[in-house]
């Protein structure tokens, strides 16, 4: 199949050390999803939907101690721990590495090692790039093919050329007779980068961002680090492509912490006639510069891997619309009927469902019948706005980037930055309040810079710098996207919601594309530049005037206090925050302190 010596020499060393039954490479085929898919039916790990509700769809549950990342066992192992930065756990990389050999030895007997070929973006294109996940779990391949684009297609381009090595196991060898379970994995894991050589290694886990290496360990972690070295972008962002009335379109990119609602604002339905939003990317974006100085992104995925509760016909169709058929549904509840419900599916709850730990479940039950991270894995192609230019290998130029969180307070709907390096700023002090999702304390403001907490593989300091880079940089500054900020969830004083959000996002995105196109409808505050009175359209909305106020007031005595904590802030990431934040910070401050 392949002669790339890398790669053989690479798959022969594994075997050694796991010592798996059997080496299978996987061709990409829909005859091999199937046989995979049927297998995994055996096993009992997959249950087939009724086919007449959702065709060539599946059902997963997990393991109930293996539900979700693990950012506590994610490991940056650079050279120097100053690389890693404060926010990631570092060891050293060659204790890491005898600490793996000892785990990987022999944890692939009794299974079969699958060699899994990906390209991550469109084959072939010049911001994409190959890796090769080996793996002990089918239902990792079954959700690669969707995820990713795989196979012989992929080893056709690799020819004799790099690739990211990645390298997963379950944990869970059948040596000796041993019983398989339906969901195998570890106690022990380890989800582990090593910088120096691009390769990843993760153990013990099945699920999600553990264990389907392109996403989180590849297309973030360890390509944020290619790019930083190599002058380019990996991001944390949904991609989306929005057309004006008059047939215009720009493209926009947009980073939000977990649980702000991404895939939402990806596949958008617009609430204002004759706007459209069509989707690129809901998770991860990579962009270069082009030739004409513009910068340019691909979806490094070819898949969603969204977040099921909360999903709904109102909240987002065409995201329910996408998974009818060809997707994978995981720690969901299992209708009567074979099909699939969670939390929010639908306003009436069904009378009776099996729940994701397998018990009966009735609307009496106290507990969720889904997992609140409960997942469906879909195809991109199926999303019934999937943008015409999704798979272009030159990427689609991007106008506009924008941060965002979950702010009940300070924060307005919209506001723009002065210029690049406020942006940058702007990315560098985002925070979020938490929620129900994750563990811990509900509604604590957590900072969660440029989204990219738990996915940037270096020192987040530097990550700040070579922001300000890009900008300093750029072919033609002219050509810069512009960078704003947005907040949909702002609350009035008895806690309640002030913007109605979710479609009704398109009028701020409007406001936001007029402004790309250089129009007049801003003023400018202490923190950026607002909408002017009446440029941003509420025509139809019931909005009071004091509350629509209160969706872009900004209060001094606030405004200082984030100062004072930005500061702090900073302080943690010691000599690495570069010299232009601290500039811009200042800028603030003396802004609030010449208005009044
Ligand atoms: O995704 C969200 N978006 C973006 C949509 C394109 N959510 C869900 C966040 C959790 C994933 C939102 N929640 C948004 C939003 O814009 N806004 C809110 C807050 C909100 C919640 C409920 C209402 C209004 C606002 N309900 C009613 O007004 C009836
Ligand atoms: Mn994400």
């Amino acid at each position: 199949m392949t002669s790339n010596k890398k790669l053989l020499n690479w798959v022969n060393e594994v075997a050694a050390l796991c010592q798996p039954d059997s080496i299978y490479w996987c061709d990409g085929s829909e005859a091999e999803f199937t046989k995979m898919a049927e297998l995994l039916v055996e096993k009992g790990t997959f249950r087939k939907l009724n086919a007449s509700k959702r065709s060539n769809s599946y059902y997963a549950v997990s393991d109930p101690d293996d539900v979700a990342r693990v950012e506590d066992r994610t490991f940056i192992c650079s050279e120097n721990p100053e690389d890693a930065g404060p926010t990631n756990n570092w060891k050293d990389p060659k204790e890491m590495k005898e600490l793996l050999n000892g785990l990987f030895k022999g944890c692939m007997k009794g299974r079969t090692m699958y060699v899994i070929p990906f390209s991550m973006g469109p084959l072939g294109s010049k911001i994409a790039h190959i890796g090769v996940e080996l793996t002990d779990s089918p239902y990792v391949v079954c959700n690669m093919r969707i995820m990713t684009r795989i196979g012989k297609k992929v080893l056709d381009v690799l020819g004799d050329g790099n690739f990211v090595p990645c390298l997963h196991s379950v944990g869970f060898p059948l040596a000796d007779g041993k019983a398989d379970v339906t969901w195998p994995c570890s106690k022990t894991k380890y989800i582990v980068h090593f910088p120096a050589e691009r390769s990843i290694w993760s153990y013990g886990s099945g699920y999600g961002g553990n264990a389907l290496l392109g996403k989180k360990c590849f297309a973030l972690r360890i390509a944020s680090i290619m790019a930083k070295e190599e002058g380019w972008l990996a991001e944390h962002m949904l991609i989306v492509g929005v057309t004006n009335p008059k047939g215009e379109k720009k493209y926009i990119a947009a980073a939000f912490p977990s649980a702000c609602g991404k895939t939402n604002l990806a596949m958008l339905t617009s609430a204002l006639p004759g706007w459209k939003v069509e989707t690129v990317g809901d998770d991860i974006a990579w962009m270069k510069f082009g030739e004409d100085g513009r910068l340019y992104a691909i979806n490094p995925e070819n898949g969603f891997f969204g977040v099921a509760p909360g999903t709904s016909m109102k909240t987002n169709p065409n995201a329910m619309l996408s998974m009818t058929k060809n997707s994978i549904f995981t720690n969901v509840a299992l209708t009567d009927d074979g099909d699939v419900w969670w939390e929010g599916m639908t306003d009436e709850k069904p009378k009776n469902l099996t729940s994701w730990k397998k018990q009966a479940w009735t609307p009496e039950s106290t507990e969720n019948s889904a997992h609140p991270n409960s997942r469906f894995t879909t195809p991109a192609e199926q999303c019934p706005v999937i943008d015409p230019a999704w798979q272009d290998p030159r990427g689609v130029p991007i106008s506009a980037i924008l941060f965002g969180g979950r702010r009940s307070n300070f924060v307005p709907l919209v506001y723009e930055s002065y210029n690049w390096q406020h942006g940058v700023f702007i990315g560098a002090v985002v925070s979020s309040e938490t929620t129900a999702a994750a563990k811990g304390e509900v509604g604590k403001l957590r900072h969660d810079p440029f989204a990219m907490l738990p996915f940037c593989g270096y020192n987040m300091g530097d990550y700040f710098k070579h922001w300000v880079n890009i900008g300093k940089n750029a072919p033609n500054p002219e050509m810069l996207p512009k960078i704003f900020s947005v907040n949909w969830f702002r609350k009035d004083e008895e806690g309640k919601f002030i913007w109605p959000g979710y479609g009704e996002n398109i009028r701020v995105l409007s406001w936001i594309f007029d402004r790309l196109n250089n129009e007049n409808n801003f003023m400018t505050t202490p923190i950026g530049l607002e909408p002017i009175p009446n440029s941003l359209n509420i025509d139809g909305l019931n909005i009071s005037k004091e509350n629509f106020e209160k969706l872009f007031y900004i209060d001094k005595e606030e405004g200082l206090k984030e100062i004072s904590e930005t500061l702090e802030y900073f302080s943690l990431f010691g000599k690495n925050i570069p010299s232009e934040l601290y500039q811009e910070l200042e800028a603030i401050q003396t802004r609030f302190e010449t208005t009044d």
